[in-house]
C-alpha cells in the first residue's frame, strides 16, 4: 500500500481551512498541486474533474449466477457487457451473508463488529459516518434510491430518489441503485426451463430445486433489464463519459448454504468497474477485495486522502478513527495487482427471524478458507430451513430419507464442525472440509492466529458477543417462535433434531 508522500499530506492538510474561504477545494488544490511533480495518490483526481458514481447494488445475487462470472444459464447481457468494457474482480468479499450489515459495511468502510451493525435489520453506533457524509464533503450530490436497511438516519444521509432515472444537473453525483432483486419473492419463470438448468453441487438436484431456481434465474434478468436502462439513460444524459459504474451482486442467494453462512456462496460477490478511459475495457484481477475497501477507494477517486476521514468510531488499526478498509484504486488503474492479503467474515443470528445463537468467523487468503463455529454442538436453524421459505426444504428433507447424497447436504448445512478448512481453488464450493487433514496444519495454524488478531482489533468476543444483544442472550426470546413454526412444520423440525443427530 503506497501512502501519501509528506508533501501530499500537507496539500491535502491544508484543504479545510482553504475550504471555508473559498468553498471550493478541489479548485484550490488542483492549483497547489499545478507546480507539484506528480507521484502518488493525489494524481489522478487532480489531474481530471470528479467522476460520476453509480454504485448498483443486487440483493442476494450468487456472483456464480452472471454470464459473466461464467453461468452457463443465467442471462445477463447488459452486466456482461459492463463487465467487457470495465474490469472484473474474481475474488471479492462482503464480511457478512446477511443483507443489512452487508450494506452497512459497504457505505461506511467499517466492519460489522466495529460499526456495530452487525445483526440483521440492525444499526450503526451513533456518530458513525458513511459515504453519505464523505462524498458531501468532497462536493458531491449523493443520491440513493430503492432498498434501504441501515440506520439510524442520521448516519446515511442520503438524498432519497425513485426508480432508475439519473439525477441531471452541474454537481457530480454519487447515485447508489439499491435493487431489492433478486432477493427471494421470485416471479414466475419465465424463459428458463428447470430441467435443463445446471444445479450446482451444493444443492439438492431434484425438480423442486430447479423450479425455485428457474424462478430466481427470471429475477436476475428483471436485473440485468435494469441494468440497461440505467445505461441507456446514462447516454441520453450525456453522462456515460464521465461516470464510474460499479456493478456488485451483494451476498449469495437464500438457496440453504449460501445466505447466513460464511462459505463463499455466501460471501463472495460479483465486483465489475467501468470507468471511460481510465480502466482499460474487458480487463481482470484477482486481487482480495472487501467491501469495507469500497469507501475509502471512492474517497480517493473523489480527491479525498481517505486515511485522513474520519468515520466516527475508534478502534481502527493504530488507534485512529479511520476506515477498516484501504483504497484499491492501483489495482483499478492496472498498477498494482495484489491488494489484501485475507478478507474476513463474520455471522451472527442475531436479527434472524427464528433460530437460536450460531456465530460464525472465517478468514480467508487467495487459497485457503479458515471457518469457526464456535457453538457447533447447536444445529443450524433459520426460517429457511424449518419454514421451508423457498418452499424446496420440504422436498430435500423427502429426498434425504432416500439419497445418501441429498441427505449429506442436509447434514452439512444444520450440522458443522468446529472447524472447517477448505482448499478453495481445487473446492470453489467448499464441500471437501481438510480440517482434521495433517497435511495443513501450518495454513491452518497461521490462519487461526489471523483470525484470531483481526476479531482482537474488532473487539469481537466471538460467543460472549454473538449472546450481548438482549435478542439472543435468552432462547425463551427466540424459541417460541421456533415452536410456532414445529407445529407448521413437524417433518423439517424432526429431521434436524431428531432423526439427524442420530445418525
Ligand atoms: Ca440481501
Amino acid at each position: 500500500m503506497t501512502r501519501p508522500s509528506a508533501l501530499e499530506e500537507g496539500v491535502v492538510k491544508e484543504m479545510k481551512p482553504l475550504k471555508r474561504f473559498f468553498g471550493k477545494p478541489l479548485f484550490v488544490v488542483r492549483c497547489l498541486l499545478a507546480s507539484i511533480p506528480c507521484s502518488g495518490v493525489l494524481c489522478a483526481s487532480s489531474e481530471t474533474t470528479k467522476p460520476n458514481i453509480l454504485l448498483i447494488l443486487a440483493d442476494d445475487l450468487s456472483w456464480f449466477d452472471l454470464g459473466c462470472y461464467g453461468s452457463k444459464d443465467v442471462r445477463t447481457p447488459n452486466i456482461d457487457k459492463l463487465a467487457r468494457e470495465g474490469i472484473i474482480f474474481t475474488d471479492a468479499y462482503t464480511a457478512t451473508a446477511m443483507c443489512s450489515p452487508t450494506r452497512q459495511q459497504l457505505y461506511t468502510g467499517l466492519f460489522p463488529v466495529r460499526s456495530g451493525a452487525m445483526a440483521n435489520h440492525s444499526s450503526v453506533k451513533p456518530g458513525t459516518k458513511s459515504i453519505a457524509h464523505h462524498l458531501s464533503e468532497l462536493g458531491y450530490q449523493v443520491f440513493l434510491s430503492g432498498k434501504e436497511h441501515f440506520g439510524p438516519s442520521e448516519s446515511f444521509p442520503f438524498i432519497k430518489r425513485e426508480g432508475l432515472k439519473i439525477p441531471s444537473g452541474p454537481a457530480p453525483f454519487c447515485l447508489v441503485l439499491a435493487s431489492r432483486k433478486p432477493h427471494d419473492g421470485w416471479p414466475k419463470a419465465k424463459g428458463y426451463a428447470p430441467g435443463k438448468l445446471t444445479v450446482p453441487p451444493y444443492l439438492v438436484d431434484n425438480e423442486e430445486t430447479r423450479r425455485a431456481l428457474a424462478r430466481y434465474f427470471t429475477e436476475i434478468t428483471q436485473l440485468d433489464d435494469d441494468v440497461g436502462t440505467l445505461m441507456t439513460d446514462l447516454k441520453a444524459e450525456k453522462k456515460e463519459k464521465d461516470t464510474l459504474v460499479i456493478f456488485t451482486s451483494e451476498q449469495g442467494s437464500a438457496f440453504y448454504g449460501g445466505k447466513w453462512t460464511c462459505y463463499d456462496r455466501g460471501l463472495k460477490t460479483a465486483f465489475i468497474v467501468k470507468w471511460p478511459g481510465r480502466i482499460k475495457p474487458a480487463s481482470k484481477s484477482d486481487a482480495l477485495i472487501q467491501y469495507v475497501d469500497v469507501v475509502p477507494t471512492l474517497v480517493e477517486i473523489a480527491g479525498g486522502n481517505p486515511r485522513q476521514v474520519d468515520t466516527g468510531r475508534k478502534g481502527a488499526p493504530g488507534g485512529n478513527n479511520g476506515f477498516d478498509g484501504n483504497s484499491f484504486l492501483k489495482v483499478l488503474r492496472g498498477e498494482s495487482k495484489e491488494h489484501n492479503s485475507y478478507v474476513y467474515g463474520v455471522h451472527t443470528m442475531q436479527g434472524a427471524w427464528i433460530g437460536g445463537p450460531y456465530p460464525i468467523r472465517s478468514v480467508r487468503d487467495k487459497k485457503y478458507k479458515f471457518i469457526w463455529n464456535p457453538m457447533h454442538e447447536r444445529a443450524f436453524v433459520n426460517f429457511n430451513n424449518v419454514g421451508n421459505r423457498l418452499k424446496c426444504w420440504q422436498s430435500w428433507l423427502r429426498d434425504a430419507q432416500t439419497n445418501p447424497r441429498a441427505a449429506a447436504i442436509v447434514r452439512r448445512w444444520v450440522k458443522r464442525p468446529e472447524i472447517e478448512f477448505y482448499d478453495t481453488e481445487k473446492d470453489p464450493f467448499e464441500l471437501n472440509d481438510l480440517a482434521k487433514n495433517p497435511d495443513y496444519a501450518e495454513p491452518i495454524k497461521r490462519m487461526k492466529r489471523q483470525l484470531e488478531s483481526w476479531m482482537i482489533q474488532q473487539g469481537d468476543r466471538g460467543i460472549e458477543t454473538e449472546l450481548s444483544n438482549p435478542k439472543s442472550s435468552k432462547e425463551g426470546l427466540w424459541e417460541p417462535r421456533l415452536e410456532k413454526y414445529y407445529k407448521a412444520n413437524k417433518d423439517s423440525y424432526d429431521f434436524i433434531f431428531g432423526r439427524l443427530n442420530k445418525k
